[in-house]
């Protein structure tokens, strides 16, 4: 059974979830009617996975006797500046995640809650590859600059990506 203080952790972790997909997926859109296809298929992609995060916390807070509560969310914004602003701005919230995360593996110590701990060493791993990709990302975007031709590279490399899982068509 879960502590209370570990269950309010797990939610307030499952609304985090739920706000990075509903981030991406809005960044995925916009991209999308900026015409790069790559870059939006990456990021439908990303929404998907950060939903599946969403669910799997769900779904443990529940096994474990809990409630996982589904949070109410507030509308992500619709326009970016640029696809290299957004990059910056993947990165610097998986960071923010990471940190999350990490406050959580830590209450789960304080309160002796060694499966929960467990079970959270799946999400510390999915950040360091997370952010490890993001700032792969964001160091690429940087060398091409202001150069179209070098977006055009990088949205077609992320269109490999994002195929590659099979992610991001509208009809899946
Ligand atoms: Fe859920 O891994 Fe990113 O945020």
């Amino acid at each position: 059974m879960l502590s209370k203080k570990v269950t309010e952790a797990l939610n307030k972790q499952i609304e985090l979830e739920a706000a990075s997909s509903q981030y991406y997926l809005a960044m995925a859109s916009w991209a999308e009617t900026q015409g790069l296809k790559g870059v939006s298929a990456f990021l439908y992609k990303h929404a998907d996975e950060e939903r599946m995060h969403m669910l799997k916390l769900i779904r443990f807070v529940n096994e474990r006797g809990a409630h996982g509560l589904v949070p109410a969310l507030k509308q992500p914004p619709a326009n970016f500046k640029s696809v290299s602003k957004i990059f910056d701005e993947v990165l610097h919230h998986e960071v923010k995640v990471t940190e999350e995360i990490n406050k959580l593996v830590d209450i789960t110590l304080k309160e002796k809650d060694y499966t929960t701990h467990n079970f959270l060493q799946w999400y510390v791993s999915e950040q360091i590859e997370e952010e490890a990709l993001a700032r792969e990302l964001v160091d690429k975007l940087k060398m091409v600059g202001d150069d179209k031709g070098g977006l055009y590279f990088f949205d077609r490399d992320l269109q490999g990506i994002a195929g590659a899982a099979g992610g991001g068509k509208a009809e899946a």
